[in-house]
């Protein structure tokens, strides 16, 4: 039992540096930042990158002119950010991609996604067989025990990922 623990806490520990050394940090906008004074198309930004499970968006701005709402699709294509998923507002936010799929993010300040300050990010599985894994980045405390449960199948995937990444 105890051992189990000790080998369930060292895979927790292993599965987390792994988890940092995968994941990608981007600066929406890179140097121009999160804006809408037109000099960062955002379409071309994502469109040029390939974002996986547990990589981090960084939107830098002035919060005093803008914030960032994550929002639905429909919020994206409408410009609508009165019912967001989530709100950041402090000026330099970190976003950890925790799934797969499309992220939307837009401005809430009037006249600014349509501007064009609005973003969709799309999560793409790196092969198929590796889609269900998360970063523990992504995880906010409490989810422990999801990791002990999903630990034996995930572990073999996790494990040939880390080794392939240690390759390089
Ligand atoms: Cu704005």
């Amino acid at each position: 039992m105890a051992l189990k623990k000790t080998l369930a806490i060292s895979f927790l520990m292993m599965m987390a540096l792994c988890g940092v050394s995968m994941a990608t940090v981007y600066q929406v906008g890179d140097s121009a930042g999160w804006t809408s004074m037109g000099q960062v198309d955002y379409q071309d930004w994502a469109a040029n990158k390939n974002f996986h499970v547990g990589d981090i968006l960084v939107f830098n701005y002035n919060n005093q002119f803008h914030n960032v709402k994550q929002v639905k699709r429909q919020g994206f294509e409408s410009c609508n950010a009165t019912s967001p998923i989530a709100t950041y507002t402090n000026g330099s936010d970190t976003v950890t991609l925790e799934k797969l799929g499309h992220f939307y993010f837009i401005c809430g300040y009037p006249g600014h996604c349509q501007a064009g300050q609005k973003i969709d990010v799309f999560v793409a599985p790196p092969t198929s067989n590796l889609s269900p894994v998360t970063s523990p980045q992504s995880s906010p405390s409490g989810s422990s025990s999801l990791y002990f449960s999903n630990l034996s199948w995930s572990l073999g995937v996790l494990l040939a990922f880390c080794l392939s990444g240690l390759a390089y």
